[in-house]
């Protein structure tokens, strides 16, 4: 737009925090008035500051605060808000054409994205990738070509599992407030087996990975019957459930578990997905080897576009006209994944998600010594999280206290999410495009809320 004032953002964005108003602003808080006559209240935000500029490790708002980012809008931006690549792949695409529908008229950018997913997913053997418009659409496609391929009904999911927000994968996800309450009837045929949650398993974390497996294989043969069951579904480090990386050996056993029966294992790696943890798939640290994996996040760096990637016999199964959508694997979203691919590549930001998963262990591990309200310091990568608990040694979940830390960070210059089945999870997914220096700012600013909070728990 001539004369537009606004700032650019990408890397080029000044990398500094910066509070000039309390938060949020007035110029938000006019927004935030706005928001309130025209948006159902259904529709939240973790800090409701209006959005300027975003870009390397800062995202700028109306006021002219900036905030390091520990969150990625949501693991999204893993790149980078408007990375180099991603905004002038976007751009070009752009001019060229917005739209053809793939179902109409293909184009070749959605065959590259594929041919991409296809090298790097770890699932076994010849492969097959449909792009559509969104992470829960992703997961829900997965169970239409488990179901299709195996003639069988049933799904199983796991407790604290977050899978979606449609009918299906609402259904999978676990937690019901605010997710599911007063949303039901759900769809049916789906089955919730416990996560192998180390740091709550009833018997201790040394018995997490056996017994969580042994209930699985309860379930599957006694409760649902295995040949009724076409798929289990899970998060190989679960995301909104709190960032909970499963019991070692947890994952493989599953794996082999479904093996054994015909099972398909489907691997939503919506959140963890695309360079998130320290490999291109978190399913990779373990060596395990879905049938069918899911990505949307981090796939094109903000622009909407889900993946599923399975077995090519599997995928295949589905006749012509049995998958797609208007506006499924859009041109501009297949060349936004292909800029991210070649950030990715560029800049070795595998590699950058596990320095800064190495760093944010260390700091976090020291202030979980200091501060015995940090009850659990897990995740892989740039995909980690504290679990906050009340005093006194005890593991009694304080959502309260988690909420009043973030609050703290906000307030000065630190983006920050909660998650987790209580609310008392604080997660930190920063891009990998964050420099070393807001990094250990962001977790200074961090360290100190946690000390004023926690001296006000005791
Ligand atoms: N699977 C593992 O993490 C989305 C949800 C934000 P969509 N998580 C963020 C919110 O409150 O709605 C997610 C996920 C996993 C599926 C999804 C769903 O992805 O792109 O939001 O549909």
């Amino acid at each position: 737009m001539p004369g537009d004032s606004r700032p650019v953002g990408g890397p080029g964005l000044k990398q500094v925090r910066r509070i000039v108003t309390e938060i949020p602003g007035p110029r938000s808080r006019e927004q935030l008035a706005r928001q309130r006559g025209l948006v159902p209240a259904g529709v939240g935000a973790a800090l409701p500051v209006f959005v300027e500029a975003a870009g390397g490790g800062v995202v700028v708002d109306a006021d002219g605060n900036s905030f390091i980012d520990f969150g990625s809008g949501i693991a999204v931006t893993t790149v980078g808000n408007s990375a180099p690549a991603v905004a002038e792949r976007a751009a070009a695409q752009l001019r060229r054409f917005t739209h053809t529908c793939f179902l109409v008229n293909p184009y070749a950018s959605y065959l590259d994205v594929c041919e991409k997913l296809n090298a790097l997913a770890p699932v076994p053997g010849e492969k097959r990738t449909l792009l559509v418009n969104s992470g829960a659409e992703a997961v829900e496609n997965a169970v239409k070509v488990a179901r299709a391929a195996t003639g069988r009904p049933a799904v199983v999911v796991f407790d604290h599992a977050f899978h979606g927000r449609t009918l299906l994968t609402m259904t999978l996800t676990a937690k019901n407030r605010p997710y599911k309450h007063g949303f039901g009837p759900f769809a049916p045929e789906v089955h919730r087996a416990p996560m192998a949650y180390p740091y709550r398993w009833p018997t201790g974390p040394e018995h997490c990975a056996e017994e969580a497996a042994d209930a699985l294989e309860d379930l599957l043969d006694r409760q649902v019957g295995a040949d009724n069951a076409a798929a289990v579904v899970v998060e190989p480090i679960q995301g909104e459930g709190g960032f909970i990386v499963p019991a070692p050996g947890f994952l493989p056993r599953v794996a082999e578990i479904c093996r054994a029966r015909g099972i398909l294992l489907i691997a939503d790696e919506v959140q963890t997905g695309i360079a998130r943890t320290g490999r291109m798939f978190a399913c990779e640290h373990e060596g395990v080897q879905p049938d069918l994996i899911t990505a949307a996040k981090g796939l094109a760096g903000g622009l909407p576009l889900g993946a599923v990637t399975g077995r090519a016999e599997l995928m295949d199964a589905v006749p012509a006209g049995g998958l797609g959508g208007t506006f499924s694997g859009n041109p501009v979203a297949c060349e936004a994944a292909l800029g991210v691919f070649a950030e990715i590549e560029a800049n070795d930001l595998v590699e950058r998600a596990l320095e800064i998963g190495d760093t944010m262990l260390d700091r976090l591990t020291d202030l979980s010594d200091a501060h015995p309200v940090i009850g659990d310091v897990r995740g892989r990568g740039a995909m980690i999280a504290v679990e906050l608990v009340e005093p006194f040694g005890t593991r009694v979940p304080a959502p309260d206290l988690a909420g009043r830390i973030a609050r703290r960070c906000h307030a000065e210059g630190l983006l920050v999410l909660t998650a987790g089945s209580h609310s008392n999870v604080l997660r930190f997914l920063p891009p990998l495009s964050i420099s070393d220096a807001l990094l250990e700012e962001g977790l200074s600013i961090l360290g100190e809320a946690v000390a004023k909070e926690a001296a006000f728990a005791v």
